[in-house]
């Protein structure tokens, strides 16, 4: 396995000048350390070793073992290819995953497809798990399209950039569901800074009160652009969940395994009628915000190594390999699989028509609206006026 974005992280540190860089004393980090992992549901070490939790048992076939291996290698591969293809300036923006990748294919793959996802900006794996197209999601961040994908296609809402808004929709979507009386469940993805938003403290509300089957899935990735999560809260996150009356749990995030469980467990607990459940995904953001932000000018370095070694990837092909679940020949067929995925992917977004300028005015309502229709009428005009003014330059 390639982990093309250490090297990447690596190179983009190398150079540049870090203003506010802070040292941790060694004893205490290792005392941080494990009182972190004292919290964490975990089922499988950084080391690669396989543990049990008494309350979150997982069995799974050796196809589904390294079906989720390969899932998270091929999720870092495009995630690579996608920031990559930013800094050659194909697309305008991009928000890597990189780190998250047992949060996002461990929660991603205990969804039913009838469940329904509501994610942040930085899902790519769970939109993979989904089955959204990847080249999609380059469409919004190139700008050719205003979302990329049909939300009821695969119970994959829209990403939404406005921090937080998605869990009170997820909150409203699940509150639906019980009302048709399905025993689909819902999940909110959200990050450590979004739980501070006034939103999502009124999803809780609602949920809890209404006993909404939805999931709350907080990427903690200790990071909200500059701020840290010391700057969000005064109790770990999980913690919040139960002064508005439902449980929490922190799982290791980098642990795909906890993830799956965790996720299986709070989504069969909403199904039932149980109400909503806080997962706490324990994580790192291994990489810059987005492709506009330089995170060595806020975090320091040992911090970003401390975590490299807690690799969700890496431990996962460390047991898979001690098991003999997988050899030379299938990491090498996992190899060329994501190469071809990394050179699909910079064909597509290559390809992409630009998009149509007046397409901005369609799908606004559904029956149309005489403010659009003059709008469309404005800017139809406006642009005709740049056509006018090429002729008249050419007949000179
Ligand atoms: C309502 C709102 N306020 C501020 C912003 C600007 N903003 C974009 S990302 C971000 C930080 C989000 O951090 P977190 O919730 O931890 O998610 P992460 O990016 O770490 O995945 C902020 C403040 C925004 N998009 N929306
Ligand atoms: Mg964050």
């Amino acid at each position: 396995m390639t982990v093309e974005g250490t090297a990447q992280r690596k190179s983009t540190r190398s150079g540049s000048k870090r203003t506010t860089a802070k040292k941790a004393s060694p004893a205490k980090a290792k005392a941080a350390d494990q009182a972190e992992r004292d919290q964490l549901v975990q089922l499988l070490t950084p080391e690669g070793k396989r543990v049990e939790h008494p309350d979150y048992a997982i069995d799974l076939s050796p196809d589904e073992l390294r079906g989720l291996y390969r899932d998270m290698v091929l999720t870092r591969k495009f995630d690579a290819e996608a920031t990559t293809l930013q800094r050659q300036g194909e697309l305008g923006l991009w928000a890597s995953l990189l780190g998250q990748e047992a949060a996002q294919i461990g929660s991603g793959r205990a969804l039913r497809d009838d469940d329904y996802v509501f994610p942040t900006y930085r899902e790519h794996g769970v939109a993979w798990c989904r089955g959204v197209d990847p080249t999609n999601l380059l469409g919004m961040f190139r700008g050719v399209n205003h979302g990329g994908w049909d939300p009821n296609s695969n119970n994959f809402h829209l990403y939404t950039i406005v921090i937080g808004a998605q869990t009170l929709h997820a909150t409203g979507y699940a509150m639906g569901v019980q009302k048709d009386g399905a025993d689909s469940a819902v999940i909110a993805y959200f990050g450590d800074g979004a739980s501070s938003q006034g939103d999502v403290a009124e999803s809780f509300t609602f949920s809890a009160v209404y006993n909404a089957p939805v999931v709350f899935f907080c990427q903690n990735n200790q990071w909200a652009i500059s701020e840290p999560t010391e700057k969000q809260t005064r109790v770990p996150l999980y913690q919040r969940a139960r002064g508005f009356g439902f449980p929490g749990v922190r799982v290791d995030g980098n642990d795909v395994l906890a993830c799956l469980a965790v996720t299986k467990a709070a989504l069969e607990r909403a199904r039932t009628g149980q109400g909503p459940m806080l997962v706490e995904a324990f994580t790192y953001r291994m990489g810059a915000h987005t492709t506009s932000d330089d995170p060595t000018k806020y975090r320091a370095d040992e911090e970003t190594l401390a975590w490299e070694a807690k690799d969700p990837i890496l431990r996962l092909r460390t047991y898979l390999e001690a098991e003999g679940l997988v050899d030379d020949a299938y990491l090498a067929g996992i190899e060329e699989e994501s190469d071809a995925l990394g050179k699909r992917v910079r064909e597509a977004v290559r390809a992409m028509p630009d998009p149509d300028t007046m397409a901005i005015f369609e799908n606004v309502y559904a029956d149309g609206h005489a403010l659009v229709d003059e709008e469309r009428a404005q800017f139809a005009a406006y642009q005709a006026s740049f056509a006018d003014a090429d002729a008249a330059a050419e007949e000179n």
